[in-house]
């Protein structure tokens, strides 16, 4: 078995730099407009992570981790993997590949991506969990209409960020995501489903909401870019009507100090965290402590 990265706290790879002063951190720096536009919207669009030959590693270490004879494979939180069985479901959507290979474990501490959490959240950023979702070209799949923190209950109080970030264009064809801009002002909703029916959550919609839910913004972005949303913010994506795949990285992420609601292990293979304590320890690392 491969060494479990989850227990290192630092750069593995030469892949990113963490910044060492504080001019060199101001380049990745949001404006207060940005911001603004975040709290106001409940998401923000367009912010550059990736530069092509970290994009390129990325992709590499992808190839190699669909494969389910992967050596790491045991290390995956979940790894839902899709290739005969339901040709409605995206293909591939696993958590925890940042044990197993260095760019998707250094991906955490890239500093475009703490920076950008930290101001959004509003204080230290701590690592929650990470995610690929990956549509294979013309692929039917959908991620269904959901907010985020739906399924993370057992992490309070809610102050929890997701980080998207396109390994391709991400395009209207391809299904990229779309936001219901404002909908992280909304109450709670409860899970309604990832995959099939994309308008699952219309159940638990008052009707003024679901006029919302048929007018999203769809973003579409280069590769390399990422979209960060509030754990309440409902998006979706539809399929991959394309010749081309579509993959993306994600990063969630929660404000220090989120206490564990669960005495269960949060995630598979993961110890617990007794309830009412600080999330911390070998799988939520402190990503990001302060501003510069
Ligand atoms: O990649 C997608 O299509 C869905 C992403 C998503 O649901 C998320 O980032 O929370």
């Amino acid at each position: 078995m491969l060494e479990d990265l989850a227990k290192r706290h630092e750069l593995v790879s030469d892949l990113f730099k963490v910044p060492k002063s504080r001019e060199e951190w101001e380049q990745y720096q949001l404006t207060e407009d940005q911001v603004e536009f975040y709290h106001e919207n409940g998401y923000l669009a367009g912010i550059k992570i990736l530069e092509d030959d970290q994009i390129e590693a990325l992709r590499t270490e992808l190839s190699l981790l669909v494969d389910p004879d992967h050596p790491g494979n045991s290390l995956f939180y979940e790894y839902n993997s899709n290739e005969s069985a339901d040709p409605s479901r995206i293909l591939f959507h696993a958590l925890g590949h940042w044990r197993i290979t260095p760019g998707f474990h250094d991906i955490l501490w890239s500093p475009a991506y703490t920076m950008a959490a930290y101001q959004l959240l509003g204080g230290p950023v701590r690592f929650w969990h990470d995610q690929i979702f990956y549509k294979p070209a013309k692929d039917g799949g959908v991620v269904a209409w959901h907010q985020d923190y739906s399924y993370w209950t057992r992490t309070i109080p809610l102050n929890h960020l997701t980080c998207w970030i396109g390994l391709d264009e991400s395009t209207l064809e391809n299904g990229c995501v779309h936001y219901i801009p404002g909908s992280h002002k909304w109450d709670l909703l409860p899970i309604t489903g990832l995959a099939g029916d994309m308008d699952a959550i219309k159940e638990a919609l008052t009707k003024d909401q679901f006029e919302k839910l048929l007018n999203p913004f769809p973003v579409e972005l280069e590769k390399g870019y990422a979209s960060f949303h509030h754990g309440l913010t409902i998006h979706g994506s539809f399929e991959n009507s394309s010749p081309r795949p579509r993959r993306a990285a994600v990063i969630n992420a929660f404000i220090d100090g989120t206490r564990s609601d669960n005495a269960e292990p949060m995630l598979e293979g993961t110890d617990a965290i007794p309830v009412g304590k600080g999330m911390g320890g070998t799988f939520y690392p402190l990503l990001k402590e302060n501003l510069y």
